[in-house]
């Protein structure tokens, strides 16, 4: 396994809108085996292929306090929403930084494990919003797009400040 490097906010390759995957093969049992190491060394409790520049319809998440709940979602499409939450999300590609973002309090999903199976799940609350976190990085959106441009704009201030300390 490996620890891959994640894309930070601005890099435009954070903005690709990932492909498909068609091939359920080692390497994809590869990709994810690293993509959750890496989350979990970051840390984090999510973690989508674009981050790590693969731009394959893949992520993975862990939100249980223990760190033993793994879940990889390829292929995922959200079949139904309802309900709405706002939560305080942060983002590996944006250290640092947390906003209030308002997203669906369930949704439902249609995903393919790493062997090609088919399934559906729901998920609520705090893995509803992570799972939908990592499928906007998927189609090239980062959390910020959800805020206002007044909000989003200090956000990027304050990113840039922290920046400029760690430099
Ligand atoms: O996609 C990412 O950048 C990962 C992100 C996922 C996420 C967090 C919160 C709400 C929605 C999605 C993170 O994991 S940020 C780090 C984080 O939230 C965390 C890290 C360690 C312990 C607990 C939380
Ligand atoms: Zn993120």
């Amino acid at each position: 396994m490996a620890i891959l490097s994640i894309l930070e906010f601005p890099d435009p390759r954070l903005r690709t809108k990932a492909r498909p995957v068609a091939v359920f093969d080692a390497a994809l049992k590869k990709l994810a085996a690293d993509m959750f190491e890496t989350m979990y060394a970051a840390p984090g409790v999510g973690l989508a292929a674009t981050q790590v520049d693969v731009h394959q319809q893949v992520l993975v998440a862990d939100m249980s306090e223990e760190r033993d709940q793994p879940l990889v979602l390829v292929n995922a499409r959200i079949l139904e929403r309802s309900g709405e939450q706002v939560y305080q999300e942060g983002c590996l590609s944006f250290p640092g930084i947390f906003a209030d973002v308002t997203r669906a309090l369930r949704v439902r999903i249609a995903a393919q494990d790493v062997e090609g199976h088919a399934f559906e799940r729901e998920f609520e609350g705090p893995l509803a919003v992570c799972v939908q976190h990592e499928m906007d990085h998927l189609a090239g959106k980062v959390f910020v797009d959800h805020l206002s441009p007044l909000k989003r704009s200090l956000l990027l201030k304050r990113l840039e400040k922290r920046r400029k300390q760690s430099a």
